[in-house]
């Protein structure tokens, strides 16, 4: 388990629907990344729900190519790609296979994450071998699939106060209200959409979360 000091305060997820139609997909994964970097960003999570374990592989490989510590890359759901993909963890949901499973699979030294979404999965998550925890969505979101019941800045709190491991934000998270997310007690505030989506300039749009997030550093 990597994760020494404190948990990067922004945690990007990079959702491969982001990738689709990309003329130079290497080339647009190694942009994003040094983008990312030069802005100050710790953790990436690369996201695939469609891909072919091939192309989840290769997409990894050109992440990993174009990222260099201290950037620390999760994989989501694809536990045997973490260590071919030369990734430094993985993120799990309820549906996955069990905590205990995945981290038999990748080993006592890579990160293992898990998204909860109410207070007994928080609960059971607590004694789990798991370097963090996610809640969410706290705030609507048209990026998942189905997402469980919003939790809201409450549901922040009550996660804070039921886990000491790093606890990560999740859902609709936005330059206004991620300070309040913070405020609330999350380690980490998790961005899809307001990273991701089409026009944004992501090293302008990282480091404006970065430093709305920095007091809380
Ligand atoms: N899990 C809970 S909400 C969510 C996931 C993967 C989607 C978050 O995306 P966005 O665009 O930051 O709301
Ligand atoms: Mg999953």
């Amino acid at each position: 388990m990597p994760l020494s000091g404190r948990f990067p305060s922004l945690y990007p997820i990079l959702d491969s629907s982001f990738l689709a139609g990309a003329d130079d997909r290497p080339g647009l994964l190694r942009r994003i990344v040094r983008e990312l970097a030069g802005a100050g960003v710790r953790i990436l999570q690369y996201r695939n729900k469609s891909g072919n374990e091939a192309e989840i592989l290769s997409d990894a490989r050109a992440i990993r190519a174009a990222a260099a510590p201290p950037m620390l890359l999760i994989l989501n759901d694809h536990p045997a790609l973490v260590a071919a993909a030369g990734f430094d963890g993985l993120h799990i949901g309820q549906t996955d296979m069990p905590p205990k499973e995945a981290r038999a699979i990748l080993g006592p030294d890579k990160i293992l994450g898990l998204s909860t979404h109410n207070e007994t999965q928080l609960r059971a998550a607590n004694s789990e071998p798991l370097d963090y925890l996610a809640i969410g969505p706290i705030f609507a979101t048209s990026t998942k699939a189905n997402p469980d019941p919003v939790v809201g800045i409450a549901g922040v709190r009550l996660a804070r106060a039921l886990t000491h491991k790093p606890l990560v934000a999740i859902g609709g998270i936005s330059l206004e209200n991620a300070p309040r997310i913070r405020a609330a007690g999350a380690d980490s505030v998790a961005l899809i959409s307001a990273i991701f989506s089409p026009g944004k300039n992501f090293a302008k749009t990282t480091a404006d979360f970065l430093r709305a997030l920095q007091s809380y550093n």
